[in-house]
């Protein structure tokens, strides 16, 4: 029988890796039973509250019912995946599970640039390193260019985790790096993104930088 309490997320708006875990919950009908606390994470603090749940004091971390706590958020949203009774988003053992996992490590490798990147550019002028900042552009781009190359497999491949992780990670590409403007060259990539991005899921879902 399907357990029906509540979880409680650790929930940031700007997390890229918190969205993914939203809009997966969305997409399996569990957004209900996630109670999302915000924490602050980021900077040279410890967040030693969040730490006694994860020791990496990361985001997203999920405390179920009974106070474990799981993490990451590839670990989180398998988890949520068993949850539910509808079509699964992470595909059974096969080729197609091979595929979505993929692509997911995909779509959050770019995540992790992203941070990166990001982290990088908050630094004092002087103490960013250009090198660090061009190779972190050229893999994004790359990833980019090879995601065009799958757009059109992505829109023939029913909806799942992988789809989630890419949208995400395009998702991220215009809040925080905008000026890249990734869709240059990209029609097919952006043509299926539109279609992500019009998900209700995904709507209500948008990441606000509350800092
Ligand atoms: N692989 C992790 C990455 C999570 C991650 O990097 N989260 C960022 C926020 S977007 C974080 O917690 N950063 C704080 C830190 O690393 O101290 C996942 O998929 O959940």
């Amino acid at each position: 029988m399907p357990r029906c309490g509540m979880m409680t997320l650790h929930w940031s708006p700007r997390s890229p890796f918190v969205r993914k875990v939203m809009i997966f919950s969305s997409e399996v009908g569990l957004a209900d039973r996630l109670r999302c606390v915000r924490t602050v994470v980021g900077g040279t603090t410890p967040h030693l509250a969040l730490m006694q749940d994860n020791p990496l004091g990361k985001l997203p971390t999920l405390v179920l019912e009974d106070g474990a706590a799981i993490y990451d958020s590839p670990v989180v949203c398998e988890y949520l995946d068993t949850l539910h009774a509808g079509r699964k988003m992470f595909p059974a053992l096969g080729p197609q599970r091979l595929v979505a996992l993929r692509r997911q490590a995909l779509g959050d490798g770019m995540l992790d640039v992203g941070v990166q990147w990001l982290g990088e550019r908050n630094r004092p002028a002087e103490r960013q390193s250009q090198p660090h900042i061009e190779l972190w552009r050229a893999k994004l781009r790359a990833a980019v260019a090879a995601l065009e190359g799958e757009a059109e497999a992505l829109g023939a491949t029913p909806f799942g985790i992988g789809h989630i992780a890419i949208g995400v990670a395009l998702g991220y590409l215009d809040f925080r790096f905008a000026a890249e403007q990734w869709r240059d060259g990209h029609p097919r990539l952006a043509a299926w993104h539109a279609t992500f991005d019009a998900r209700p899921s995904v709507v209500a879902n948008v990441p606000v930088d509350d800092s």
